[in-house]
């Protein structure tokens, strides 16, 4: 393969595709759709919707590259021995982590719930990391498969912007992975703190990453002939 250029912020960036990776962040039925877990905080869940054709388009384009493409997903044992007690304690105990939904037990693995949503449904080579915390590198083994590929920088989409996606990208810088966030491709119940998400990614010279949309990266891939 070979390397795009495309406008970013703080500052336009050349990436070499071998080395580069897209990583998918939990965009799963329990964060997207009515009855999960997004719901059961009392979140308006179709705020996450904005985000998934513009990371489909992302996904298909990386599929035609042959980019190595991560998906995670938050999520818990169903004994829920990997789910801090604090974690499960918070909220309504009817509607808590482990508790029985209209998709299953919330952010429980297996359930229907915790699965990720058709439309980014990944392929059968596509890793699937399953996390029991908000940052991907969190009590897995992502880093492990990222260096053994020898990739240096993350295309990051997904949700939601404050959380699971910034503390994922907060990881990854620390551990010397250069991180670009798809703005569009990610979303929040929160408005503000999406837009607060990304600007604290790229403040100070991108002191955590550098973000752009999805359309920069899109027709720099599609120049490629
Ligand atoms: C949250 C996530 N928000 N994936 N998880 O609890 O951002």
């Amino acid at each position: 393969m070979s390397s795009v250029t495309f406008e970013a912020e703080p500052a336009p960036l050349s990436v070499d595709l071998d080395r580069a990776a897209l990583v998918i962040i939990d965009m799963q039925r329990d964060f997207l759709e009515p009855g999960g877990f997004g719901a059961a905080l009392g979140n308006d869940v179709s705020r996450l919707q904005a985000a998934v054709a513009p990371c489909r388009a992302v996904l298909t384009a990386a599929r035609q590259r042959g980019l190595l493409i991560i998906h995670t997903r938050e999520g818990h044992r169903p004994d829920l021995s990997d789910a801090p007690p604090h974690k499960v304690e918070r909220g309504d105990p009817a509607n808590r982590i482990g508790a029985r939904g209209p998709m299953g037990r919330i952010l429980v693995r297996g359930e229907p719930g915790h699965d990720i949503i058709p439309e980014l449904y990944p392929l059968k080579d596509e890793p699937v990391i399953d996390k029991p915390g908000k940052g991907a590198f969190y009590q897995t083994d992502l880093e492990l498969m990222l260096r053994n590929r020898g990739i240096d920088t993350l295309f990051v989409c997904g949700v939601t912007t404050e959380v699971c996606v910034n503390t994922t990208v907060r990881e990854a810088n620390d551990r010397g992975f250069r991180c670009v966030v798809l703005s569009d491709c990610c979303a929040s119940y929160f408005p503000q703190f999406h837009e607060a998400g990304l600007a604290m990614i790229k403040a100070q010279g991108g002191i955590f990453g550098s973000v752009t949309g999805s359309k920069p990266l899109l027709t720099s891939l599609a120049a490629l002939a």
